[in-house]
């Protein structure tokens, strides 16, 4: 239900329990994950620009979120079933001050930006999105990573009761994945926790994820509840399942092929004919330097 159908019925119900102050509460933007709630977010400079939007509705409705279901359609269909509120994030690890944010404390770190980014999954397709959140940095900041850390950890929810894919043996549960620290520090990494303005959909990874918009899909984690700073390569799910087809840092890279396909193009979804595939994904003036001395061929 909306906000005004709410109100309108708990007023026609006689919602006397409810306090003016509680109703405010309860409805203020974004106090909760509930999809739908709308975001406040200044536009950044740091967008795609010139590039359709692709429709909130392919956004939500074309999902890869292997904790529903493997398919592209499902996840949206049966997202209810999971309710991504309380909230928290536990940050740990290799850091001066680890700590455990609940989901308005998160949402609190850093002023949100909407940020449009395009998205190219390793399957392929692509599509440019609007995201709210701010840089993952903001976030690492708050713990001061020690002089030891090297790498991010990122570990997705674990709840098999409301996440029917976790029911199977699809991929290692949870999702794992990670970043080394100074990919997660670029200004690039977003935190993010919302699309459209709005609060993301359950089913895009509800309340809150990581972009990481130069590389493959996969390794923007969604749902996140832990991040540990670590001093090592953290295992990551894909790379578990598949190492061969899944490296660690899966880099979008045209001249690199997936062993079972050309990445040389994309399809972008709503549009017929296939587009070529942009190195970094089309942003290596942000992060091509991360990669000196790197042969991107063997170390994808
Ligand atoms: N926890 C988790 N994170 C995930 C996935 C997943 O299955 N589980 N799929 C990944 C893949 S392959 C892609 S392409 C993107 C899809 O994000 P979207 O559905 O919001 O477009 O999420 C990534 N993050
Ligand atoms: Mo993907």
């Amino acid at each position: 239900m909306d906000r005004r159908r709410f109100l309108a019925a708990a007023a026609g119900f006689g919602a006397v329990a409810l306090s003016a102050d509680k109703l405010a509460e309860l409805f203020s933007p974004a106090t909760h994950a509930f999809a739908g709630n709308k975001l406040q977010a200044t536009k950044s400079p740091i967008s795609t620009t010139g590039e359709k939007l692709t429709p909130f509705e392919d956004i939500t409705h074309y999902n890869n979120f292997y904790e529903l279901s493997t398919d592209k359609e499902t996840p949206s269909k049966i997202a209810g079933s999971f309710h991504p509120q309380p909230w928290a994030v536990q940050i740990d690890g290799l850091v001066n001050k680890p700590i455990k944010l609940d989901y308005d404390a998160l949402l609190k770190v850093a002023p949100l930006q909407e940020r449009v980014y395009r998205h190219r999954c390793v399957e392929g397709w692509s599509m440019v999105i609007p995201w709210t959140g701010y840089p993952l940095k903001a976030l690492l900041d708050r713990v001061e990573p020690n002089s030891k850390a090297k790498f991010v950890a990122f570990t997705s929810v674990s709840r098999p009761s409301e996440l029917p894919g976790q029911q199977r043996d699809v991929l290692n549960w949870p999702y794992k994945e990670g970043l080394r620290l100074d990919e997660a520090m670029n200004p690039l990494t977003l935190f993010a926790v919302g699309l459209y303005g709005e609060v993301l959909p359950n089913q895009n990874g509800a309340p809150v994820r990581v972009v990481v918009p130069w590389k493959y899909g996969f390794k923007s984690a969604k749902s996140i509840v832990r991040i540990t700073l670590t001093d090592r390569m953290p295992p990551t799910s894909w790379n578990e399942a598949n190492a061969h087809e899944y490296g660690f840092y899966s880099n979008v890279n045209p001249q690199v092929d997936h062993p079972r396909w050309s990445q040389a193009k994309e399809r972008r979804i709503g549009e017929i004919f296939k587009r070529d595939t942009l190195m970094f994904n089309g942003y290596g003036e942000f992060v091509a330097g991360l990669y000196k001395g790197m042969d991107l061929r063997k170390d994808f």
